[in-house]
């Protein structure tokens, strides 16, 4: 396939970039850290969107090189923010490859030390799916992550497969709502599953932060509620690292 083989390359020739989104602390009014999102800047169809060839990278194994990539560049450019005085943790979103890969401790350990980040400035990002597919072997290598001191969050959680059964087993330290229930807050039914969500995290110690909040509405609904960190449009889109710079410069 055409786009297949252009991934192969895509690397090497330097054709990916990272936008990075802030997170924010609605109750210290505050920024508390920023996800990392992969684009790549395809020489003929212009930018295209992680949905169309992160499948593709799963499929073919270049999920690993690209990931790993994404983890160097995430570290150093914690580092290079923590050298301005912005002390930040950046998150980055994992496959399940990588649990697969047998060497994800040792590549988190490495990058950590080659761009001299302290571990609690890193975060990855889980899917429940993931959890699901091998979950022994992916507690396992979580507990060995965190072990570490780096943070370890679950993405889209309420829409995929549930794992809610397992999660006082997973080690991790944050929930982040999918943003479908953010879109769908106007119900009280859908007020009422967020709340047990809140209640539930609270109790197990588990941080929450809502995404795709695109509107004072939402961020008034999701206090009510309990939530107090928050990602989406309405704080920022993710930003390329020139836009971003320019976003804090007006935000701190
Ligand atoms: O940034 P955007 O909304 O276009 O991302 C679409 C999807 O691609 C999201 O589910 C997001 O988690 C995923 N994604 C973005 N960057 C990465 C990445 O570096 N690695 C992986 N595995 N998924 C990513
Ligand atoms: O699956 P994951 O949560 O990693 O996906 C993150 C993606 O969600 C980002 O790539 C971004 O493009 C998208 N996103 C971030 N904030 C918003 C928002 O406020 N509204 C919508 N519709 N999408 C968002
Ligand atoms: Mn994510
Ligand atoms: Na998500």
């Amino acid at each position: 396939m055409e786009l297949e083989k252009d991934l192969q390359r895509a690397l090497e020739l330097r054709e990916f970039f990272i936008v990075y989104q802030p997170k924010w602390n609605v109750r210290t009014d505050r920024l508390v850290g920023f996800e990392a999102l992969i684009r790549w800047r395809h020489p003929r169809l212009g930018v295209v969107s992680p949905l169309e060839f992160i499948p593709i990278a799963e499929e073919t194994g270049l999920i690993i090189p690209i990931t790993r990539w994404m983890l160097e560049e995430a570290c150093k450019q914690s580092k290079a923010w923590q050298e301005r005085g912005i002390i930040q943790p950046v998150s980055v979103n994992l496959s399940i490859r990588l649990f697969q890969s047998d060497n994800l401790i040792e590549l988190v350990q490495h990058v950590l030390e080659m761009a001299n980040l302290k571990p609690h400035l890193l975060e990855l990002e889980i899917t429940e799916s993931m959890v699901l597919h091998d979950v022994n072997e992916v507690i396992r290598q979580l507990g060995s992550i965190r072990a570490l001191g780096v943070k370890v969050s679950m993405d889209d959680f309420g829409t995929g497969y549930s794992s809610i059964g397992l999660l006082d087993r997973i080690p991790i330290d944050a929930l982040k709502l999918d943003r479908l229930f953010t879109n769908d807050l106007d119900t009280p039914s859908k007020r009422a599953i967020i709340n047990a969500i809140v209640l539930m995290a609270e109790n197990l110690n588990l941080d929450v932060i809502a995404e795709g909040v695109e509107n004072k509405e939402h961020i008034d609904f999701l206090t009510e509620l309990g939530c107090h960190v928050m990602q989406g449009y309405f704080y920022g889109k993710p930003m390329d690292i020139h836009e971003i710079d320019i976003w804090i410069y007006e935000h701190e």
